[in-house]
């Protein structure tokens, strides 16, 4: 699948950790895609994440919901991973595989990259192979045990200046705070609780994508 910035508007990120009261996570996804999301990432993380076969099984299920639905499904952090599946892409952070062998591996795939940093996103910019950048967490967030300081949507607006690739935000994005990183020009809000906690998933899910949704 080809990358276009639109597909950054709306961009679902989850792994079986992050449900909660019993939820799964192909009936979020479809709720989400039901909702309109743009993208949706794969990402098992953390002590109760799933490993092997069961997380193979889990992420089969998912890549064939996103190719029902057209929209692109991205591996993150494990590019045999998202060759396994087919995967249209992999998303990767500075601590994860590192992005000049995702590069080489996977030339053919959408790559996402996690930049943080001015001189992260300076790196980032002569890399040609790389689509889009992840920059977070924006707020504080409940869903990333690592993650580091959050930079704000000053901090933000500054990282959308300094790179030449689309920037979709993450961390600590909420219902109350998605005109405020509309405005900073980033090309739309990466997600995981404010889909996976919402009472209302698709109406979540719809909110979001109108907020990026260039007619609006
Ligand atoms: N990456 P929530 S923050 C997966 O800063 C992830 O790179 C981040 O979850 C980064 O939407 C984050 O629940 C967690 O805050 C996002």
């Amino acid at each position: 699948m080809k990358f276009q910035k639109e597909q950054l508007a709306a961009y679902f990120v989850a792994g079986s950790q992050d449900m909660i009261d019993g939820r799964q996570l192909p009936d979020v996804l479809k709720t989400a895609i039901a909702g309109g999301i743009t993208a949706f990432q794969y990402r098992e993380k953390g002590p109760q994440a799933l490993s092997g076969a069961a997380k193979l099984k889990l992420g089969g299920i998912l890549r064939e919901l996103c190719k029902q639905a057209k929209i692109p499904f991205i591996v993150d952090d494990d590019v045999e991973l998202a060759r396994q599946l087919d995967a249209d892409g992999v998303h990767v952070g500075q601590s994860d595989e590192a992005i000049a062998k995702v590069i080489d591996e996977a030339p053919d795939m959408i790559i996402g990259y996690s930049c943080h940093t001015l001189v992260q996103i300076q790196k980032a910019n002569v890399l040609s192979a790389v689509d889009y950048i992840g920059s977070g967490p924006i707020f504080p967030t409940i869903s990333k045990a690592d993650a580091d300081p959050a930079v704000g949507t000053g901090g933000l607006t500054k990282l959308v200046n300094a790179s030449v690739k689309p920037i979709v935000a993450i961390g600590g994005i909420s219902l109350a705070n998605l005109d405020e990183i509309k405005a900073t020009g980033a090309a739309g809000a990466a997600v995981i609780s404010l889909l996976t906690r919402a009472k209302d998933i698709k109406s979540a899910a719809t909110t979001i994508r109108q907020a990026f949704s260039n007619k609006s």
